[in-house]
């Protein structure tokens, strides 16, 4: 385990290292992993660089907000350095289940497979409780990839399989991209995807409100933000990009929905910053982050 980040320009000038997890509103773990993407990497630089941008943002939400009494604690990276994946995962697992409850945990990826442990942590407290919306242009419901049980393509299959969960507890939103075996398995089963087609032809407004009442039921929410649901345009920056996406303000729109459900942590996966272009896609991530916390601690 790294050591916090001192500096406390970081979070919009809001990071106080003094803190401790439970004292803090929210919380930042870095996750720098990407052993397990299918085809680009670059994931692992994510955490520092959206951590560097952050600094340059004032700590005010987009609708003039202000955030300056949250009390943000950045407890850095949790580096994989020398571990393999199965043994990262269960140091993931056990730090993200001594943060959730106490702090609203904010994950920073890495590629999507590092919300494997994160989920089956807050399915460990939760259980059935837990619903989890996944914003993404992948459905992440392989079996396996590339000879992979711990893909980042295989993220929602593990976790259901492991916690027994039914899939109709996660909402797929901003889907395009099907993967063969994906069908396979989707077939004669209830799941709620929402196309990215589907979500163009019906609204953004209606779609979200549709998804907040399928989520009323569940005491704790987890939503998983791989940054691919935006269209390549808007998050260059990422290793299985898919046109047809979504604009930085279409996902603004959505997070603000969801923010009225009982969050109980967040993750951003997915930012390459070393595909990126002018850090777009970092600067895409790290707003995402600064309204939601906005939305969850200051406007609602
Ligand atoms: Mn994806």
């Amino acid at each position: 385990m790294n050591r916090p980040i001192s500096g406390s320009q970081t979070w919009n000038g809001l990071h106080n290292p003094e803190l401790e997890p439970f004292e803090a509103d929210v919380t930042v773990l870095g996750l720098p992993f990407d052993e397990a993407a299918s085809y680009r990497r670059g994931a692992a630089a994510a955490p520092d660089r959206i951590r560097e941008i952050s600094v340059h943002v004032p700590p005010t939400t987009e609708e003039g907000c202000s955030l300056e009494h949250l009390r943000v604690l950045d407890l850095g990276n949790l580096s994989p350095e020398g571990m393999n994946q199965v043994d990262y995962f269960k140091m993931v697992e056990q730090k993200a289940a001594e943060l959730f409850r106490v702090t609203f945990p904010t994950f920073l990826g890495g590629d999507h497979s590092v919300t494997i442990p994160l989920l089956n942590a807050a399915a460990g407290i939760w259980g059935d409780e837990l619903g989890i919306i996944h914003l993404d242009a992948h459905l992440d419901l392989c079996a396996e990839l590339d000879g992979n049980l711990l893909s980042h393509g295989c993220t929602h299959r593990r976790i259901l399989e492991k916690n027994n969960l039914p899939l109709g507890q996660v909402y797929f939103i901003g889907i395009r991209s099907f993967e063969t075996q994906e069908l396979q398995f989707l077939e004669n089963q209830q799941a709620n995807i929402y196309t990215a087609a589907h979500i163009c032809r019906e609204g953004i407004a209606p779609t979200a409100q549709e998804v907040c009442r399928g989520l009323e039921k569940h005491k704790a929410v987890y939503l998983t933000l791989d940054i691919d649901f935006l269209d390549p345009s808007a998050a260059p920056g990422t290793g299985t990009p898919k046109p047809g996406g979504f604009s930085s303000r279409d996902l603004l729109l959505f997070l603000r929905y969801f923010a009225e459900l009982p969050l109980i942590g967040l993750d951003v996966v997915e930012v390459s910053p070393p595909l990126d272009h002018s850090d777009i896609t970092s600067f895409a991530a790290q707003r995402a982050i600064t309204e939601t916390w906005g939305q969850l601690f200051n406007c609602r």
